[in-house]
Parts: structure tokens; C-alpha cells; sequence
């Protein structure tokens, strides 16, 4: 079924987070979202560009997404329409950008979901209705603080916790953790590519601890050095940066650079390629999880369908509205007994309050098609 786009909105928001959020790439206080709204006939479609405000985490950034659709994406799509596996295809000869890719195919095919009535998980093979979640907790500024917020988490439901760390933000706060929620608690930590190899007889101090995985503790592009390490360390590595594509997945996979892959659709250029890595790993008994990209209501509802996948083992970074946001500019996701509800209405499933929506934009740009 081709979808015929008559136009196409980017708009920009501004979500202040209830907490800054600290990486060993950066802080974040407030979330500088682009979205991307196509219009055709008689519906809409919506799209979350997971780029973030400077390009620290890969690349990419919220300026350099907008420019990229405004200049060569959408003047790109074909007049008469087009099917939605076609989108890719269209934007292929464009070299990376997929976080923007990403957003523009994500809107094409909600739109196309909701003319067709059919669900994002139903369209992407979810395999359940609710999945469980776990929170990524940032880098604190002690760890008693850090303490409290875990705990509150815990209490809250998450059923795994995820520790950022860097140099000098590692073996304690692990330690201190261990010790003060015990063995059973599923715990990961999150690097960022923050080490480097000489590192690895420290890394492999987080051996004791049990944790489920360590991710992207080398650099986004050392694919190599990542086997290194997983040949010095008992615990498992998990890609997250180095992953841009199925055909990276396979490399890394065959290389031995990693045993468990984190799949976030904007990093690997859209959920239709998210699947693929999803169906790849799971042929290869490596297990897979869904990352985030501290998405508003938008991006959380196409990262919880595709987590309803059978091959996602692991809980995702999919985490309710309130561990980011204030108010979230869709019906709030909300936690119970740890799960989050696949949305099972047409499309997305949700779509953004005008008032909210409204309230948070910093700019709207409409392009004809
Ligand atoms: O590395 O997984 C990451 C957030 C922004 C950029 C990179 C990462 C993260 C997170 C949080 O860890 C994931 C989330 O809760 O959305
Ligand atoms: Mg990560």
C-alpha cells in the first residue's frame, strides 16, 4: 500500500527532565527533541528523532537531523508516494544520518498503520502485550546519592537496574550497590566508550559483582578491541554505539565482540532495520535488549512494541514517562508491577496532547512534499 504524503512537520520541543541525567559523554538537563509529523490525506504519522543537542553520543546531533530532512531526506521521497519498506531504500544513498532516517521512516509507517488499522507491535511481530522494564541510572555526585536513587527506583518496580560509569565512577558505586541490594538484584553498567584496552585488568575488577553485561566500554568504532576484551573478562560485553546496522551486529557477533546487543531503532536507522538485528541475533542465540534515547511518549511507544519481540530477553531501557518527565507529551506510560502496556490501538497507539504539545514547542517548520 503506497502513502501518498502531502506534507511534513518538523517540530521542535523542549523537555526539562525531573533530574539531570550525567553520562561519561555529558549532562542533560533539558531534552531538545525534533519530531516529525507526516500529513497525508487523512491521516498522520509521528516520528521521534533520538539525536540529542551536541553530538557526544555518536555523530549526530538535534540541528544536524533537522537540516539533513529539510535538505536532502524528504526532497528525496517520490512525489506519487511510497510503500513504507521503500522509505530506506529512497534515503539509502545518503551516507549515515540514521537517526534522522529513523524519525522520517518511523512517521511513514505510523501513518501508514493508522490507515491500515494495525498496531505498531502487531506490524513488527510483538509477542506479548506488556514488557518488562529496567531504569539507566546516571552518573551522581556520591554515592549515598546514587544509593537513594536506586532505591527509589527498586521501589518504584524497575526489575533491573543499569549504572552509568567512567574512570573513577566504576568499581564502588557497583560495590555499594552489591552490598546494599544484594546478589539477586539484576544489575549492568553502561560505559559510553569511556575505557580504553589498557583499562581491562580494572574491568575485569567488575567480575566479582555479577553483573549481567557491561556495554560500550571501548570506542563506537573498535570493533576489534571489543573481542580483545570479551577474551579478558568473564563478564558478558553488550554494543550499544558500535552497532549501526544488522550487517555491524553480524560482524560483532562473528567476531566475538560482543554476546548481547542493544538495539535502539534511531542508531541503527529505523525499526524496520532495529528488526532485522532482532532476528539476526536471535538465530544466533545472542540475546538482545532494547536501549533508549530518553524518548517522550512518542519514541516510547514504538521502543516498547518492538521490546515486545520474542528475541528481547532482557529488560529494556524503556522506562515509565515520570523517570524522565514531568508531564510527557502523550498519555503518561506508567509502571505496574514493572511492565509497561505495548499500545494496541493503530499506528503508534498514542499521539501527542495538543495543550502539552503545544506548551513545549520551540519551533515548527512545515515542508510540501
Ligand atoms: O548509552 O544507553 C545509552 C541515554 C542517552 C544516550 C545514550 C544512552 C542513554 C541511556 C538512557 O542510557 C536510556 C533511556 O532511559 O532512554
Ligand atoms: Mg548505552
Amino acid at each position: 500500500m503506497k502513502t501518498k504524503i502531502a506534507g511534513i512537520e518538523l517540530r521542535r520541543i523542549a523537555m526539562p527532565l525531573v533530574a539531570p541525567f550525567r553520562t561519561s559523554f555529558g549532562v542533560e538537563t533539558t531534552r531538545d527533541v525534533l519530531l516529525v509529523r507526516v500529513v497525508t490525506a487523512d491521516h498522520e504519522g509521528w516520528g521521534e528523532c533520538g539525536a540529542m543537542s551536541e553530538p557526544r553520543y555518536s555523530s549526530e546531533y538535534v540541528d544536524s537531523a533537522q537540516h539533513v530532512l529539510r535538505r536532502f531526506l524528504i526532497p528525496a521521497l517520490p512525489r506519487d508516494g511510497l510503500d513504507v519498506h521503500e522509505v530506506a531504500r529512497v534515503l539509502a544513498p545518503f551516507t549515515g544520518h540514521r537517526m534522522a532516517k529513523s524519525a522520517l521512516e518511523t512517521a511513514v509507517l505510523d501513518a501508514h498503520l493508522r490507515a491500515a488499522d494495525e498496531s505498531f507491535g502487531s506490524y513488527l511481530g510483538a509477542a506479548r502485550d506488556r514488557v518488562p522494564c529496567g531504569v539507566s541510572v546516571g552518573i551522581m555526585d556520591s554515592v549515598p546519592e546514587l544509593l537513594d536513587a536506586v532505591e527509589r527506583y527498586i521501589a518504584e518496580g524497575y526489575v533491573r537496574i543499569k549504572l552509568k560509569i567512567e574512570p573513577g565512577w566504576d568499581l564502588a558505586p557497583v560495590r555499594a550497590v552489591r552490598e546494599r541490594f544484594g546478589d539477586d538484584l539484576p544489575l549492568q553498567v553502561d560505559a559510553n566508550a569511556a575505557y580504553t584496552l589498557s583499562d581491562a585488568q580494572h574491568l575485569a575488577g567488575l567480575d566479582d559483582f555479577g553483573l549481567q553485561l557491561i556495554e560500550q566500554p571501548l570506542a563506537n568504532d573498535d570493533l576489534v578491541r571489543h573481542a580483545a576484551l570479551a577474551r579478558l573478562l568473564r563478564t558478558p560485553i553488550c554494543l550499544d554505539e558500535s552497532i549501526t546496522s544488522a550487517a555491524d551486529a553480524a560482524a560483532a557477533v562473528s567476531l566475538g565482540a560482543c554476546s548481547v546487543v542493544n538495539i535502539k531503532p534511531g542508531r541503527v536507522g529505523g525499526y524496520l532495520e532495529a528488526r532485522r538485528i532482532h532476528d539476526l541475533a536471535r538465530a544466533h542465540g545472542v540475546a538482545v535488549w532494547c536501549g533508549g534515547m530518553l524518548e517522550t511518549g512518542i519514541g516510547r511507544a514504538a521502543n516498547v512494541a518492538l521490546a515486545a519481540l520474542p528475541g528481547f530477553t532482557l529488560p529494556g531501557d524503556t522506562s515509565a514517562s515520570g523517570r524522565y518527565f514531568a508531564t510527557d507529551i502523550t498519555k503518561p506510560f506508567v509502571l505496574s508491577d514493572g511492565h509497561l502496556d505495548v499500545p494496541a490501538g493503530p499506528g503508534l497507539g498514542v499521539a501527542p496532547l495538543p495543550d502539552v504539545l503545544d506548551a513545549v514547542t520551540t519551533s515548527v517548520e512545515w515542508i510540501k512534499v
